[in-house]
């Protein structure tokens, strides 16, 4: 088949990101309720902070902010986890970054797939956190063979998602049909079963061990367990939540309020209970729940060490876990903390805080000169810039994400157990640098500006965190 007969990966992951959202919102009703607030708030910003509407101009986000959302799925076995990292390289989603979770009690660790170039990302930005159960941290032996027994016996890909994806592998791409079957075909992997593989013991055993543990390894398959819209104000969802019937964790994770949001501020509700069909018996179990996200600045590894520093700062002062009973003093704690990170553009990109996007202006597109230097460029209004949007996740806060819906019952102990090495073993390959990934796309934007005002190498007075 001539390549011109393919559907692009970006466009395979636009419906596939499309097929998701709709099947969400006819699995968990509230979903729906939740994106309408979202798409209410995220008017009244773009019509009452015209400054925000219009750095989402210059960036392009406002052409991908309505459809921008985040799964997450837990999978049991090194097999799942590669073939699930091949499913998804069909819609030109790559493994970005790592995440150990077993810190905070959770035991899997992560990475996120995702489109990694802009152009991609502006196509359709839809992104999967994805945890791999770690067997290997649960201390019972009988619990532990009994988990890989049931996770050895299941199969989560319909035989004819693996047909496309070897089709797709083999020929390049999928055409317009083929595209169309592998959607549908994928989407199976990522529902809900009312039907558990287990019986109600094997279940209260395997919960009674760990929540998540029951999760993973009692159902036909890893069922999306939340999809994740993006406002421009959080802290109006937040708010605007209990009204509509949705009771919001008590904490907004990540960094607090700002003018200029960095990183990544995310908000969550609780999973509703579900009935289920155990092998032998009627139950029931919650899995599922509804996140909110805003998601801002890109820093780099300075401003993130200063991110890092402030909000380990802020909970040493708080001198415990944030919860209900102290949510009012660890916000304040946060702001008060947060203070000592500029919340001034300019000044984030002087102090080397944060990626940027540049882009030419129209008055430095019709000079006939140009000052020799990027500050310089951007003091004569030739170069504007905007922050480069954070497209990951953060460790601590999917940590406070994982807890909130996994309930109160009692936390885990599993230590600090990062393993980078087993994560892109069991993968069947490496998980790419988002540091990395930012760094290019900056210095892309740059040599596009260069190019736009005809000068040579503008990439070569830039600042010192740009990395070639
Ligand atoms: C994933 C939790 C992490 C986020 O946005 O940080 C996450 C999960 O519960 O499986 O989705
Ligand atoms: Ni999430």
């Amino acid at each position: 088949m001539p390549a011109q007969d393919f559907v692009s990966p970006d466009q395979i992951r636009a419906r596939f990101s499309a097929a998701m959202s709709l099947m969400y919102k006819q699995e968990v009703p509230l979903y729906g309720t939740l994106l309408a607030l979202v798409s209410e708030v995220n008017r009244q910003v773009m019509t009452q902070r015209p400054e925000v509407a219009q750095a989402l101009r210059w960036t392009g986000e406002v052409e991908r902010l309505d459809q921008e959302r985040h799964g997450a799925i837990r999978v049991g076995t090194a097999a799942e986890l590669s073939t699930i990292g091949r499913l998804f390289a069909v819609m030109g989603m790559q493994p970005v970054g790592y995440y150990d979770l077993s810190p905070a009690g959770v035991p899997v660790h992560s990475t996120a797939f995702r489109p990694v170039h802009e152009q991609s990302l502006h196509i359709s930005p839809f992104r999967v956190f994805t945890s791999l159960l770690r067997l290997e941290l649960i201390d019972d032996p009988a619990l532990r063979e009994l988990a890989r027994s049931i996770l050895d016996k299941r199969q989560i890909f319909t035989s004819r998602a693996l047909e496309l994806i070897e089709q797709s592998e083999r020929d390049g791409g999928l055409n317009d049909e083929d595209a169309n079957e592998f959607v549908a075909q994928a989407l199976h992997t990522f529902r809900w079963h009312h039907e558990a593989t287990v019986t109600a013991q094997e279940y209260q055993r395997l919960h009674d061990q760990h929540r998540l543990i029951a999760d993973v390894v009692a159902f036909k398959g890893p069922h999306i367990n939340h999809l994740t819209p993006r406002t421009l104000d959080i802290d109006a969802i937040q708010l605007g939540m209990p009204a509509q019937g949705i009771p919001p964790k008590a904490v907004i994770e990540g960094p607090p309020t700002r003018r200029h949001p960095i990183l990544l501020r995310q908000t969550s509700f609780k999973a509703l209970q579900e009935s289920i069909d155990f092998r032998d018996a009627a139950g029931s179990h919650t899995a599922r729940f509804g996140e909110i996200e805003q998601r801002g600045a890109a820093l780099t590894p300075k401003g993130r060490q200063l991110y890092d520093q402030l909000l380990d700062a802020a909970r040493e002062a708080l001198g415990g876990v944030p919860a209900e009973s102290n949510a009012d003093r660890y916000m304040s704690l946060l702001a008060e903390t947060f203070r000592a990170f500029p919340d001034d553009l300019g000044q984030m990109r002087e102090q080397g805080l944060a990626y940027f996007r540049y882009f030419p202006t129209e008055k430095g597109l019709a000079a006939s000169e140009h000052p020799a230097s990027l500050d310089a460029l951007i003091q004569a209004g030739h170069v504007h810039f905007e922050a480069l949007v954070y497209e990951d996740f953060l460790p601590v806060s999917a940590a406070g994400i994982f807890q909130s819906n996994l309930g109160d019952d009692g936390q885990a102990e599993y230590g600090s157990n990062a393993n980078r090495d087993a994560f892109e073993d069991a993968l069947g390959q490496r998980v790419q640098d988002e540091l990395a990934l930012y760094a290019e796309s900056e210095r892309r934007s740059l040599v596009a500006c260069a190019e736009a005002l005809g000068l040579p190498g503008l990439e070569a007075f830039t600042g010192h965190h740009i990395t070639h």
